[in-house]
């Protein structure tokens, strides 16, 4: 590289580097009001210059906050200062929490001061924690800031596996940056575009897909932290949105809004979504009836697409030509895909299943200090999905199920069987279990457990409120003898899920 591509390597940081030509402009309204990019711009900085006059760089920081301008100011913030944003859920307990502490090794933990009261207990440990306004002091700007290369990490999000804990994906700013730019050309984002934000700010759907390609674009971004079927519907009634992304059991559960409504209250819906130009729907399969149903309600071809946090998106139905229920479309812009078989031979006949593997700019670099792990789920430089796919002779792909039972995707989260387990069997009086997905219609699929032990149901609901965040809690509950086991004494978690029927 020469010293030129070495200097602009060095002072990049493309989303913030982007946003700063559009002024003004208005770049988030939350509940607090609007924010104008320059303001966002502005408190980055501050914040990123408070960070360094404590000495961190190079460093994972976590950081609570709820979907807003500051969540967004403070991300932007760790990354001016040469930090990696680590983000965690308002919905995560201390048990969560405290995993992501140590896994992280982290030394700083930015909160806002509406969620003091969840991190509290953090006080006596080693790690520091500073609320938002401590950040927010003009006085630390004298400094310089440090110069950020596109290779540096950038964000680090949790996910599942099949290994039980969760991991920690470590994305670099030019990795980012791809995934940005694939969905933008894809779905052909404008300065003109306005996105309502109701997803959780800790998964890539929420943090990516919605708010950096907003705010990369210099579109309006409204942040909402809870979903809530009745604003949504009045924000999409006034007519001012443009896009719309969510998981599937968001569009089955506002078409369950729709139809309590009456016929003004449904007509002015509709009405205001005739301004819409796109929405999209993503993190788990949209089920046909969903996919029909939104249809009629909206008006709207919903935009199924595919991907995972450690690959950012993959594939995508087209903006413009035939969006095809059941299929997640082409690959996008940088990215490279094959389906395998059983030995990791490219399989090159349509409507023949494999898993799908994917390669490109916008793959993760590695676990979070898990180099096993991160060997194990690539072969030669190609990520292994562990998902089963089929491509149709005219090149749409078709997701047909995980190669592992122990992954569950419930409300468009991911939750692995193992790390729940893991956790019940920390009770004392809960000798066996065996975590199961059950099939269901709003939330794709729920978790169900057999138990093995003498712990009663109503205990086990207050035991793990401080244990696991809402959505991994299991739902549906079985007290067995023995839990089904094949001859090698492995759980047939098949067999296990015919106990609830
Ligand atoms: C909550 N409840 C549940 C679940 N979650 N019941 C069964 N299964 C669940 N998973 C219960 C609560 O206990 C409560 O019960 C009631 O449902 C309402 O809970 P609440 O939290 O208020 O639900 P909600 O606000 O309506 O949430 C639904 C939601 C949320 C908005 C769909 O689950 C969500 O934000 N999901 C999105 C997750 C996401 O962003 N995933 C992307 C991962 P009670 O009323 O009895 O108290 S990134 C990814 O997957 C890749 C990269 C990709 O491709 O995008
Ligand atoms: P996560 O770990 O939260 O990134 O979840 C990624 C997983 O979500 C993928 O490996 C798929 O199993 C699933 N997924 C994402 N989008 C879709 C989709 N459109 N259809 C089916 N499964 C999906």
């Amino acid at each position: 590289m020469d010293w030129l591509g070495l200097l602009c390597n060095r002072l990049m940081i493309p989303i913030v580097q982007n946003s700063s030509k559009f002024g003004d402009a208005i770049a988030i309204i939350d509940s607090d009001g609007s924010h104008s990019y320059a303001a966002l711009n502005r408190q980055a900085r501050e914040i990123a210059h408070a960070i360094c006059s404590r000495g961190v760089t190079g460093q994972p920081i976590l950081y609570l906050f709820h979907s807003g301008f500051s969540y967004v100011a403070v991300q932007w913030g760790i990354w001016l200062s040469g930090n990696m944003a680590v983000p965690l859920h308002t919905a995560y307990t201390r048990h969560e929490i405290d995993y992501l502490i140590k896994d992280t090794g982290a030394s700083l933990f930015i909160y806002h001061q509406s969620l003091k009261s969840q991190i509290e207990y953090l006080q006596n440990q080693s790690i520091q924690l500073i609320e938002e306004e401590e950040l927010t002091t003009p006085a630390h700007s004298s400094n310089k800031l440090p110069g950020v290369s596109l290779k540096d990490n950038a964000l680090m999000i949790y996910t599942s596996g099949t290994t039980g804990n969760p991991k920690g994906v470590v994305i670099s700013h030019e990795q980012l940056d791809t995934q940005i730019l694939s969905l933008s050309e894809a779905w052909e984002w404008k300065r003109s575009d306005r996105i309502l934000n109701v997803l959780p700010m800790h998964h890539v759907h929420g943090v990516v897909n919605i708010t950096c390609c907003a705010l990369y674009n210099g579109a309006v971004l409204e942040m909402q932290s809870r979903f809530e079927p009745a604003y949504v519907a009045e924000r999409m009634a006034s007519g001012e949105l443009t896009l719309f992304m969510a998981v599937p059991t968001v569009y089955h559960k506002l078409i369950q809004h729709f139809e309590k409504l009456n016929r003004e209250e449904r007509h002015q819906w509709q009405k205001g979504m005739k301004s819409m130009r796109l929405m999209v729907s993503g993190s788990a399969a949209l089920p046909i009836p969903t996919f029909d149903r939104w249809k009629v309600v909206s008006g709207h071809t919903l935009l199924e697409r595919y991907g995972m946090t450690e690959i950012g998106m993959a594939l995508s139905n087209p903006l413009h030509g035939e969006r095809r229920v059941g299929s997640v479309g082409f690959p996008l812009p940088f990215v490279e895909v094959k389906i395998v078989d059983d030995n990791g031979e490219e399989i090159s006949e349509t409507d023949i299943a494999g898993e799908l593997y994917v390669r490109g700019k916008t793959v993760f670099k590695h676990y979070w200090n898990k180099s096993e792990e991160t060997a194990a789920a690539f072969a030669d430089g190609w990520f292994k999905t562990g998902d089963v796919v089929e491509k149709s002779n005219d090149g749409y792909f078709k997701i047909l199920g995980r190669k592992s039972s122990d992954i569950i995707k419930s409300g468009g989260y991911k939750i692995s069987a193992l790390a729940i387990e893991n956790v019940l069997l920390t009770h004392e009086r809960i000798s066996e279990c065996a975590v199961v997905a059950l099939p269901d219609v709003v939330w794709g699929e729920t978790i169900a457990v057999a138990i093995v032990g003498t712990v009663l149901q109503s205990e086990l609901h207050e035991w793990m409120k401080d244990k696991l965040a809402v959505y991994k809690q299991p739902r549906h509950f079985v007290f067995v003898k023995h839990l089904p086991r094949n001859a090698m004494g492995k759980i047939l978690k098949q067999e296990v899920k015919e106990l609830f029927k």
